[in-house]
This record gives C-alpha cells, sequence and structure tokens, in this order.
C-alpha cells in the first residue's frame, strides 16, 4: 500500500533536523564547482533506509552515492539537500526533496526547507500544500510575472543561451530570482511567489518532487523536445499558465 504522505513529512523533518546540524567536510563532484558534503550523504542514506522500509518493495534515486535504481513498481527520487552551494555558504535556501514515482509518473512529492521551516507536499489528484494549508500558482500574465533561472552552474557550456534567454525574459517580465535550489524554486512557483521558471540542466532528483507539487498547484511543466523524463539530464520549462509556458518555451527553443 501507498505510505501516508504525512509519514514521509515526518522523515523530510527529521532530514529538516540533520541539515540544521550543518556538516563537517566538504567534496568536489564532476566539477570545481559542484560539491558535495558529508551531511549530504548521511541524510541520503537515512532515507533511502527509512523510504524502502515504508514501502517494502519499492527502489530509490537519490542524487549521491550512484544510487539509481528504478526496478521494480514503485520508486523514491530523493535530492538529500537540493540547493547543497547554499547549504555551504549558510543561505537559507536549501531543502530536501522527495518524489515517489508509480512506473513512470510521480504520485506523491514532498520538499521541505527546515531555515524557514516551509513543509511543502501533494498527493496526486489531491491538490498542494504548505504547512497544511491548500496553495495555488499566481494568475499574474508574463509582464508582471517573477521569472527564476538558473546558468547551469555545474556544466558552463550551456550558459551563453541561458543568459541570452534571460535576457530576453527580463524584458519581458518584471524581474529574475535565482534562488538556488531548483525543488525550493518550484515549490514558490506553486505558491504564487514565482510565476516563470527555466533551468539549462536539471536531474530528476532536482526537479521530481517540485514539479510535481507545481503541476498539482496547477502549474505547467514542460522540456525542449517533451515532457522532462525521470532518468537523465534535460533542460527544464515551467509557468503558471500556458500562455506563459508557450512564450518561455518559444524563447528556449530560439536560443537552443
Ligand atoms: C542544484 C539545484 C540548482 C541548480 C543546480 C543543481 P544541488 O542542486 O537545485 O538550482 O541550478 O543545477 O541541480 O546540486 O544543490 O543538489
Amino acid at each position: 500500500m501507498i505510505p501516508d504522505v504525512h509519514d514521509v513529512i515526518l522523515l523530510a523533518e527529521e532530514a529538516g533536523r540533520m541539515i540544521s546540524s550543518g556538516y563537517s567536510k566538504v567534496d568536489d563532484k564532476d566539477s570545481k564547482d559542484n560539491h558535495v558534503t558529508d551531511m549530504d550523504v548521511t541524510i541520503q542514506k537515512f532515507l533511502r533506509k527509512e523510504l524502502c522500509e515504508l514501502l517494502p518493495g519499492s527502489s530509490f534515486i537519490g542524487e549521491e552515492l550512484d544510487q539509481q535504481d528504478v526496478s521494480g513498481e514503485y520508486h523514491w527520487i530523493v535530492d538529500p539537500i537540493d540547493g547543497t552551494t547554499n547549504f555551504i555558504r549558510h543561505i537559507p535556501a536549501s531543502v530536501t526533496s522527495i518524489a515517489l514515482a508509480h512506473n513512470d509518473e510521480i504520485i506523491m512529492g514532498v520538499v521541505f526547507n527546515p531555515h524557514t521551516n516551509e513543509m511543502f507536499y501533494a498527493v496526486k489528484g489531491e491538490g498542494s500544500f504548505k504547512n497544511g494549508k491548500k496553495i495555488n500558482v499566481s494568475l499574474k500574465p508574463i509582464e508582471n510575472a517573477i521569472y527564476a533561472t538558473s546558468w547551469g552552474a555545474y556544466d558552463k557550456s550551456q550558459s551563453h543561451c541561458a543568459f541570452r534567454v534571460s535576457e530576453k525574459m527580463y524584458n519581458i517580465c518584471e524581474d529574475i530570482r535565482r534562488l538556488g535550489a531548483a525543488a525550493y524554486e518550484l515549490c514558490k512557483m506553486a505558491e504564487g511567489s514565482i510565476d516563470v521558471y527555466f533551468e539549462p540542466i536539471l536531474y530528476p532528483w532536482d526537479h521530481a518532487a517540485g514539479g510535481f507539487i507545481l503541476t498539482e498547484a496547477g502549474g505547467f511543466i514542460d522540456g525542449i523536445d517533451g515532457k522532462p523524463s525521470l532518468t537523465g539530464r534535460a533542460p527544464y520549462i515551467a509557468a503558471n499558465c500556458p500562455e506563459s509556458l508557450e512564450i518561455i518555451r518559444k524563447i528556449v527553443k530560439e536560443e537552443y
């Protein structure tokens, strides 16, 4: 049976307490700009054990430790700390992101920011919630939109395109934000604080839970060539309404 979302929330809260206790070691990953702390690894090990116990037979994909098992009907997709650079630099935007997929479809998402005590969650067909209150995307048209993005810090080969997209969007929208944690940015879209979004490179653990919470809150997601998959890295586009989605998708396509 599918676990109760409140049991997953309890695990996210425990992960949050671990984030709040800090870290003692930082290593570089595939580039000098991409880091992992001992706490990313500790939280992932904890969540893998607890989540797989919560749903016997489920498999697990996590950002760290090359854990990428999608065998079986159900699998968890986890980023123990999304926004690791923020975490290292004491910028209060690092979250734990947990999604549950049934085959190729997300059916549950939980994202917790322990610095601000924001608990976002959604279960398929039931809408999205923040700290127990239902949330929805904004109704803002693109000319009043806040656009959030990144320029692909871990692989700067795509950065020039993303900067050109930013310039075009800056001229159309109200302003730009870069929070540095994709899962958190997608949840801030779900509650209407951000309206349009593009990242040149995202992995499933960055977007699975946040993107699901966004769509359950009425938002829209896409990629350049079809919907972002739950395996592999790809560009990621999101908006509060179909009209803005079409505009950002067109601009991204022009620049890639
Ligand atoms: C990061 C994101 C960030 C994005 C990076 C990366 P990490 O996750 O949340 O917003 O721009 O590409 O995926 O590495 O901190 O877990």
